[in-house]
């Protein structure tokens, strides 16, 4: 049978697309050891300077495919805080531990746990015709995959609530209006653009891109004063790359730089 995700790499950059277009790729637990297999493969190759992520078909992710949570009248509920320990969370901290940047190609509707992958990676495109949709509330779930850290911190509360309790979808142009995405492109561009996007990032200073995810992901929980000794700390360390000696050295040449991702 089809793999439910397929894999390839090329000139630096790893794309993972989500495959079971039938159900709008969504998620079994076959589908999650494929994407788990894929990002640890990703994590453990420093050839990968960039990850990109989508779907195939017309829709990019519409979360935890319901046909595995029926639950026949008397039957006792499933644990489904196990598939989020299990599942979910160990997905949402694969992509946002990747050191390199993520980027997130929304093909078409993103549902649930699907928006809120998408919303886990650091730079996302989405085609026109995509919507988010918080769907969790409309059958009595919570949002999870980190959406109640990532869309507050994204739209703001205000914005995050309503789309959270009433699970109305969002137009891609509207998410890029927000912030909750970085922008809106034509169906037929996304693709490409989102793979010159990738190949542009994969030539760029990967160990430098990575300091950049790390100082991001901490500012949520810190004070200024404690990012202020942060940027101090990345700083030093992004000082002692070789990429950083040769962006320098390419300025003061006038020519464009060689960046080996070091
Ligand atoms: O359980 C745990 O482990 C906890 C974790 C939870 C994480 C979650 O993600 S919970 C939220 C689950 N997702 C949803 O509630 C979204 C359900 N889907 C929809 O609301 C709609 O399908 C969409 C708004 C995403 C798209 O609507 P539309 O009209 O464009 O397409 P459609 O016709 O509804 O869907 C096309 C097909 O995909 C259809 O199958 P069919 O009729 O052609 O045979 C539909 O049933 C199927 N499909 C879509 N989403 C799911 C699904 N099948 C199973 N599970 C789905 N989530």
């Amino acid at each position: 049978s089809e793999p439910t995700v397929l894999f390839a790499r090329a000139d630096g950059v790893a794309t993972v697309t989500l495959n079971r277009p039938a159900t709008l790729n969504s998620f079994t637990v076959e589908m999650h050891a494929a994407l788990a297999d894929a990002l640890s493969a990703i994590a453990s190759d420093d050839t990968i300077r960039c990850t990109l992520i989508t779907g195939a078909g017309r829709g990019f992710c519409a979360g935890q495919d319901l046909n595995d949570r029926a639950v026949a009248p008397g039957e006792d509920a499933p644990n489904i805080g196990e598939s989020i320990e299990r599942r979910y969370n160990p997905m949402v901290r694969a992509v946002r531990g990747l050191r390199m940047p993520v980027i997130c190609a929304v093909n078409g509707v993103a549902a649930g746990a699907g928006a809120n992958l998408a919303l886990a990676c650091d730079i996302v495109l989405a085609a026109r015709s995509a919507r988010f949709i918080q769907a969790f509330c409309k059958i009595g779930l919570v949002p999870d995959s980190g959406g109640t850290w990532t869309l507050p911190r994204l739209v703001g509360p205000a914005r995050a609530a309503a789309l959270m309790m009433l699970g109305e979808a969002v137009s891609a142009e509207q998410a890029a209006e927000w912030g909750m995405i970085w922008k809106a492109v034509d169906d037929d561009t996304l693709m490409t653009e989102a793979t010159a996007l990738a190949r542009h990032l994969a030539g760029q200073p990967t160990t430098g891109l990575a300091l950049i995810k790390r100082a991001l992901a901490a500012s949520a929980g810190n004070t200024l004063d404690e990012q202020l000794d942060l940027e101090r700390d990345l700083q030093t360390l992004a000082g002692g790359t070789a990429d950083y000696a040769e962006g320098v050295r390419a300025f003061l040449d006038k020519r464009p730089p060689a960046f080996t991702g070091r």
